[in-house]
């Protein structure tokens, strides 16, 4: 397949495309390298030191004979989304190029108001250069399972079937997102959903739970190839942020009682999950919603995990239950669907000793870049 990835820089982007190169698909790479420009802001960097993404492509394509190609963009400028779709008219594009931190859009107007342009309206330039130029193409999106929120019912994948007074009909999923950055997304899926009712578009909204994991069978190929690991609050997820505060010997960072429950899942499963989508896509028209994570878990559950593995590993912890810097339920319902992807054929890796373990051997290696005054929250939802 010809397949574009957006955001092939990131945490999830860079080693989707060495996955989906050393599958033989012929693979291009677009970044814009905004999120370099929110670290360098907020004086925060990857654990892992990076190396620039076309020193990493060549590298890439010097040892394999599929070579991936990169491109320098912005999905905000129009002009080069039209012409990079006309160019490749590529078969699939996976969608991770967006603004991914939920406390960075909360930080003040100017993060939420970037936040949200950046996402909505460089998806609608994307919606907009597929029309011209490869209506076809599947597009596999990255959405959230924060867009659904803690309703206090069950959460199915992206549809829900009801009745109202006496008559029946399908509704995409009512959403009660949590920051403006999740509401991002949910304005995303609108998008997109009308885009597929009107235009024909095919579209697979993966609405991924909190992701966590060190390494690929990629990345672990050469340290160069390591990707963009965060355990600060801006970008760092909570297991990688356990993780990382547990090999400098501070107690986890539970936010409130730590009752909050997501789904989770694996780094090597989301590119499994991204996989599985492109070889089955959606049909002419349809706005197909899968719910991607592996695991639901609470944070006190988490934090139990992590604990015991660092123990295993001679390091002695305990976690704090700090002010909850977020305005979000502790104590609540949470019951989510996921069977989509498993019965498409996902083998999920769940959370134990080994996987932590690995995670904290590699950490170890990086532990004294750890910045330290980046560790504990400062943005909060209420001032
Ligand atoms: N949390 C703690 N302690 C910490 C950090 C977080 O208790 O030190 C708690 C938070 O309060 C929250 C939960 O952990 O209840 C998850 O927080 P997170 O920072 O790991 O994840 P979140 O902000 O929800 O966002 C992340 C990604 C985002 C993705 C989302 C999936 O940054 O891009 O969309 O996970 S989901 O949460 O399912 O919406």
């Amino acid at each position: 397949m010809k397949i574009l990835i957006l955001g092939g820089d990131g945490y999830l982007g860079w080693p989707t495309a060495m996955y989906l190169s050393k599958k033989g698909h012929a693979v291009t790479v677009l970044d814009n390298f905004v999120k370099k420009k929110i670290e360098n802001e907020q004086n925060i960097r990857p654990l892992f030191p990076q190396v620039p993404l076309r020193e990493r492509v060549n590298l890439w394509n010097k040892n394999i004979n599929n070579p991936i190609k990169f491109i320098m963009g912005d999905m905000l400028n129009h002009r080069l989304l039209y012409d990079t779709l006309g160019e490749i008219k590529p078969d699939s594009i996976i969608h991770y190029a967006e603004q991914p931190s939920a406390p960075y859009s909360m930080r003040g107007r100017e993060s939420c108001y970037f936040t949200q342009y950046n996402n909505v309206m460089g998806t609608i330039n994307l919606l907009f250069a597929m029309k011209k130029h490869c209506p076809e193409a599947h597009l596999i999106k990255l959405g959230t399972m924060g867009e659904y929120g803690t309703p206090n019912i069950d959460i199915e994948e992206g549809w829900l079937n009801i009745e109202h007074k006496g008559r029946k009909d399908r509704v995409m999923y009512p959403k009660k997102p949590g920051s403006f950055y999740h509401l991002s997304k949910v304005h995303d899926s609108n998008n997109i959903e009308f885009a597929c009712r009107i235009w024909g578009f095919k579209c697979t909204d993966l609405n991924q739970g909190v992701v966590y994991g060190v390494d690929t069978n990629e990345t672990k190929l050469d340290e160069k190839f390591s990707t963009s690991f965060h355990y600060d609050e801006v970008f760092g997820t909570v297991i990688n942020r356990f993780i990382c505060q547990s090999v400098i010997g501070r107690d986890l960072t539970v936010y409130g009682n730590g009752s909050q429950t997501r789904g989770y899942l694996n780094i090597i499963d989301t590119i499994k999950c991204i996989e599985i989508a492109a070889n089955n896509p959606a049909k002419k028209s349809e706005f197909r919603v899968f719910n991607q994570y592996t695991e639901v878990l609470s944070i006190n559950g988490i934090a139990k995990k992590v604990i015991k593995a660092s123990s295993l590993n001679g390091i002695k912890i305990n976690h704090t239950n700090i002010k909850n810097p977020r305005v979000e339920e502790e104590d609540h319902y949470y019951k989510p669907s996921n069977t989509s992807l498993i019965s498409l054929g996902l083998n999920p890796i769940k959370i134990n000793d080994d996987v932590l373990t690995e995670m904290i051997k590699k950490v170890l290696k990086h532990k004294d870049r750890i910045l330290i005054n980046t560790v504990m929250p400062n943005i909060k939802w209420q001032k």
